[in-house]
C-alpha cells in the first residue's frame, strides 16, 4: 500500500516537474502540457482568469463530489430504511439559487473586464492588418506606405532545422513586430472564414470576409512566437501558420528599411494578388 502511494506520488512529481519545464519553453516543445509562456499584457491577464477559475471550478467539484459520497452513503436503503417525506426547505432553495449566481457574478466581472481590454488599445503606436485566405496569411504595415506580403508555410520537405526551422510552423516570411509596442491588429479574411490566433499573445480572433475585427497586443520580451488558424477553413486549413518575430525597437526600424525594399513588388489588393514565394504551392 505505501509502496503504490509513494510511486503514486513520485508519478504527480514527476508530471509536475516537467510542466514547469515545458511551461518555461516558448513555442512549442513535445509532451508540452499547461498553457505557452505568456509575453503580451492580455495574455498574462488572461492566464490570471484562468487560473482564478480553476481555484472556483476545484472548489465546486470538491463540493459536488463530497455531497454526492455523503448522500450515497448516508441515505442508501440500507442505511435509511425509512425514507423522509421533506419536500421543502426554504433555507436549502435559498441558498442553492443564491450561492451560483453569486459565483456567476464573481465570475462574469473579471470576464467581461478582460474582454473589454483585450478589445481594442487607447493608444495604438503602430497597425497590423492581417488577412486570412486559403490557404496563407496577407500581412500589411499601412503606417508604412507599400510594405506588404504574404506568409505562406515552408513544406516539410523544406524545413531547414539548422535554421531552427519547425514542421507545420515556419513560414516563408515571418511577421517581424516591435516589442513594448502598443500594436493596433486588425483581422479579416478574403474568401471563408479563418482565424487568427498566437497563444503566447493572448490572441485569436476570427478573421471574417467583408469586416474587420480588432484586437491589439503589446509584446513583452523579443522573441519567435507561433500560432496557427484557429478555424476550419478548407482542406489546409492545418497548413497556414503564423511566425512572429518580436525584436526591439530599433531592430525593427532597420527591418522596415530592408523589408520595403524587399517587398515593394507586391501589390495586396482584390485582381492583383501575386504572392511573393509559393514555398507551399510548389510541393
Ligand atoms: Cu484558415
Amino acid at each position: 500500500m505505501i509502496a503504490r502511494f509513494s510511486s503514486l506520488a513520485l508519478f504527480v512529481l514527476v508530471i509536475a516537474l516537467a510542466g514547469s519545464a515545458m511551461a518555461q519553453a516558448s513555442g512549442v516543445v513535445p509532451w508540452q502540457i499547461n498553457m505557452q509562456p505568456a509575453v503580451s499584457t492580455s495574455a498574462h491577464h488572461i492566464h490570471e482568469f484562468h487560473n482564478m477559475l480553476l481555484w472556483i471550478i476545484f472548489a465546486v467539484a470538491i463540493f459536488v463530489f463530497i455531497l454526492m459520497f455523503w448522500v450515497c452513503l448516508r441515505y442508501n436503503a440500507r442505511a435509511n430504511p425509512k425514507p423522509s417525506v421533506v419536500s421543502h426547505n426554504v433555507l436549502i432553495e435559498v441558498l442553492w439559487t443564491v450561492l451560483p449566481v453569486v459565483i456567476l457574478i464573481v465570475i462574469a466581472i473579471p470576464s467581461f473586464k478582460l474582454l473589454y481590454y483585450t478589445d481594442r488599445t487607447e493608444n495604438p503606436e503602430m497597425t497590423l492588418k492581417v488577412t486570412g485566405h486559403q490557404w496563407y496569411w496577407d500581412y500589411e504595415y499601412p503606417d508604412q506606405e507599400g510594405l506588404a506580403f504574404s506568409s505562406y508555410m515552408i513544406g516539410e520537405e523544406d524545413i531547414d532545422a539548422s535554421k531552427g526551422q519547425l514542421r507545420l510552423l515556419s513560414t516563408d516570411n515571418a511577421v517581424v513586430l516591435p516589442v513594448e509596442t502598443n500594436i493596433q491588429i486588425l483581422i479579416t479574411a478574403a474568401d471563408v472564414l479563418h482565424s487568427w490566433a498566437v497563444p503566447a499573445f493572448g490572441i485569436k480572433l476570427d478573421a471574417v470576409p467583408g469586416r474587420t475585427n480588432e484586437t491589439w497586443v503589446r509584446i513583452e520580451k523579443p522573441g519567435v512566437y507561433y500560432g496557427q488558424c484557429s478555424e476550419l477553413c478548407g482542406k489546409d486549413h492545418s497548413y497556414m501558420p503564423i511566425e512572429i518575430h518580436a525584436v526591439s525597437k530599433e531592430d525593427f526600424a532597420r527591418w522596415l528599411v530592408s523589408a520595403k525594399q524587399e517587398f515593394s513588388s507586391y501589390m495586396p489588393g482584390p485582381g492583383t494578388q501575386k504572392p511573393l514565394q509559393f514555398a507551399y504551392l510548389e510541393d
